[in-house]
């Protein structure tokens, strides 16, 4: 017997605990530990056998680090098989989240019982994989299949009380799972329970499964895991049981073998992997109860927003009476939506908006304040001003931020006479809805405030990523080198729509010129007159259609007219007739004549800037691993996560391949494809960006 899972007799139920922490993941011994333990039982003469598990869940699922990797038996399917046919009573007590493999164990069960907090329900799609060890063949027997195509294809979690309504779970029960899984077991044991093996029930009658098939290809736009997992309930319905766990298993392979898998479990470990840095182990953070937010634009009411949503007090402080009632509603309209979601109650609005937040004009207001970040107008000597002042006013030991998007952060922290203290917390619009924050570390900044940048993020949800200091820090710099390839394609003979419709059927949540209108096209015509005003390198190509279109007034959704006309809405995206002829006439100007570009093309030169551009920022240390810019591109920038990431996917593409292309491309144009050097590393040492994560 393994010590995965613990065996004991008491009286007539045997009782296999899981203990396999954190998550009791069906690694080898767990599953040899199941299987060994019903034989066990079934051998010393038990009526009833209990699994649940020890800890914080029962099984949340497959052990995913073993995907990818030689299968070693007994697989799932055949001990979730073995266990239904257990000629004794099989009970599951579920608490915590009964995800994947864990609930099909409790499928597999005779009998489910929960306690009311757990939550269950079978993810796999998310991770680009289906149900494989019955989840598909068994949950539709259960619930129908309306009901378990939508757990099944949305791969959401389920909580106990609409999983007992949906028959998932046959009670519900407060208690430990131990303990509700004995008075369970013995309650049947002395109703005299039959065995009840979901693989004996009737199969519901086939539907359309072609539809069904396409219509969720088309809503998981490009991801394909949800649809095969059509295909799979397709087989509930249409082959015997034992015929249809072999099609489950054949499609959950053939899911095994792409590269959305690999993408989607990368995404999956290199998010949890990003707050784990050398640096901060066993640094505690500061104390953070009350922060500080200076502006209360979209920007800071957003921060202010999230702030307030975590248990934070805030302080926010405008320049009048005025712009601080005017922020207030921005702050009430905000956690109105929270409101209507549910998440907060009409109580919990009330005390938000009337007691956690303060508003103030004057600087004072913050001498208590733990941590506050700026959020003013992005000039650097704007930024000066107000460090100064928060320099002279804050306690000492406060974190100072800013969230600057682009600037010099050590500049910044050079106005302080505590450069320690300052850090870059670098939030994306909406602040309380975007889940990224980049949390950028100056050359000064103490290991302890980069510990409280972290807990910021963790209090509020975020996913967190620390950068160095460069202008854009990682997601922006990497931004403002693929958006300049698109501006250049366009140029050469492109149009922004056709360069948006290819990177969205490629799987962007938006191309970069519908990104653009909605961020705002001033936003980037400030930035392009900053770096003139810098000095751009003479060797750069220039253009501008862009500056012509914001020199017209247009600036995207806020004014109805960007690259796309908005007038019927802002989902119109009508291309805007005034575009077209600024770019001929640049290209005129500069003497191009435009060619056609394939969207394949498109696709190839954008993404290669972008891996280009990335290998720069992991090469300089700005960014501290590959994975890194992966989580950072996922989260702010929409790209779409069952590639991975563009380092991830730039892994899977082949790095000698992208380099060639690099360098052919650098022919023409040397100082924008100039290869990164950690790329010509990568290749010369026939190693990959996923090495330099195990680093
Ligand atoms: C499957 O079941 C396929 C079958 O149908 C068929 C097979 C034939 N494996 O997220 P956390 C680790 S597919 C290995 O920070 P939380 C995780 O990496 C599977 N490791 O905690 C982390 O490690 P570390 C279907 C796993 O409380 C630690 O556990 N199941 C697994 O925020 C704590 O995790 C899923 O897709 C795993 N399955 O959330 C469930 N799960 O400490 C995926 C977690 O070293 N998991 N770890 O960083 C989750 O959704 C969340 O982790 C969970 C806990 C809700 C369970």
């Amino acid at each position: 017997m393994t010590e995965a899972i613990v065996y004991e007799k008491i009286g007539d139920i045997a009782v296999l605990a899981a203990n396999n922490p954190p998550v009791n993941a069906l690694g080898l011994a767990v599953r040899q530990g199941l299987v060994e333990g019903i034989e066990r039982a079934e051998k010393e003469g038990a009526k009833a056998v209990l699994i649940y598990g020890e800890g914080r869940t029962f099984f949340a699922g497959a052990d995913i680090r073993e995907f990818g990797k030689p299968p070693v038996g007994p697989f799932l399917p055949d001990v979730c098989t073995r266990i239904e046919a257990s000629p004794l009573i099989v009970v599951s007590a579920l608490h915590g989240t009964a995800l994947g493999g864990g609930l099909e164990i409790a499928l597999a069960s005779h009998y489910r019982i929960a306690v009311p907090k757990a939550r269950m329900g079978l993810p796999e799609v998310l991770i680009g994989v289906m149900p494989g060890a019955g989840g598909t063949q068994r949950l539709p027997r259960l619930i129908g299949i309306d009901k378990s195509l939508d757990v099944i294809t949305s791969g959401r979690q389920v909580g106990a009380k609409e999983a007992l309504e949906l028959g998932i779970l046959d009670k519900i029960a407060d208690g430990e799972p131990r303990e509700i899984g004995l008075a369970y077991a013995q309650e049947l044991i002395d109703a005299n329970a039959p065995r009840r093996p979901v693989s004996e029930m009737p199969a519901p009658a086939p539907v359309d499964f072609d539809a069904l098939y396409d219509a969720v290809l088309k809503k998981g736009r490009g991801l394909l895991a949800p649809a095969v997992a059509v295909r799979g309930i397709q087989a509930c319905c249409e082959l015997p049981f034992a015929e249809g766990m072999k099609r489950e298993r054949e499609l959950f392979g053939q899911l095994m073998n792409t590269d959305q898998r690999q993408g989607l479990i990368h995404a999956f470990f290199a998010e949890r992997a990003v707050g784990k840095l050398p640096e901060l182990e066993g640094v505690a953070p500061r104390p953070l109860n009350a922060i500080g937010v200076i502006g209360g634009g979209t920007m800071g009411a957003g921060i202010a927003t999230s702030a307030l949503l975590s248990g934070l007090k805030v302080t926010l402080i405008e320049m009048s009476p005025k712009a601080a009632e005017a922020a207030k509603g921005r702050i009430a309209g905000n956690l109105q939506g929270a409101l209507k979601r549910g998440k907060i109650s009409p109580e919990k609005f009330e005390e938000l908006t009337e007691k956690a937040l303060t508003l103030a004009i004057d600087y004072e207001a913050l001498k208590d304040a733990d941590l506050v970040i700026e959020a003013v107008f992005e000039e650097m000597s704007v930024k000066k001003e107000v460090f100064t002042k928060l320099d002279a006013i804050c306690k000492p030991g406060a974190v100072l931020a800013s969230n600057t998007s682009y600037l010099n952060v050590n500049e910044i922290a050079a106005v302080t006479s505590r450069p320690a203290d300052v850090i870059g917390l670098h939030f994306f619009s909406p602040a309380h809805v975007m889940k990224l924050l980049e949390i950028v570390v100056a050359d000064k900044t103490a290991p302890d405030v980069v510990a409280t940048g972290f807990a910021l993020g963790g209090k509020m949800g975020k996913v967190s990523v620390r950068a160095g200091v460069c202008d854009g820090f990682i997601g922006n710099r990497i931004l403002s080198t693929y958006r300049t390839c698109a501006d250049y394609m366009i140029l050469d003979g492109a149009s922004p729509y056709q360069i948006d419709k290819a990177l969205e059927d490629f799987g962007f949540a938006m191309g970069p010129y519908a990104v653009a209108d909605l961020a705002g096209l001033d936003i980037g015509w400030a930035v392009r007159k900053r770096k003139r005003a810098e000095g751009v390198d003479p060797r750069a190509r220039d253009f501008t259609y862009a500056d012509k279109l914001c020199e017209d007034g247009h600036f995207g959704q806020k004014t109805g007219m960007g690259y796309y006309d908005y007038s019927a809405g802002p989902k119109s995206r009508v291309p805007n007739p005034e575009v077209m002829p600024l770019i001929e006439a640049d290209r005129a100007a500069q003497g191009i004549t435009a060619r056609a570009f394939t969207d394949e093309e498109i696709i190839r030169r954008y993404m290669a800037a972008m891996v280009n551009e990335a290998a720069k920022v992991v090469g300089e240390g700005i960014a501290k691993r590959p994975l890194d810019v992966d989580v950072t591109l996922l989260y702010g920038y929409g790209f779409p996560r069952y590639r991975g990431g563009p380092l991830k996917w730039a892994d899977m593409q082949g790095l000698p391949a992208l380099l060639d292309d690099i360098k052919s491309w650098a022919e023409d144009d040397p100082y924008f494809w100039a290869p990164a050097p950690l790329l010509e590393q990568l290749v010369t040492e026939g190693r990959n960006f996923d090495d330099l994560n195990k680093d």
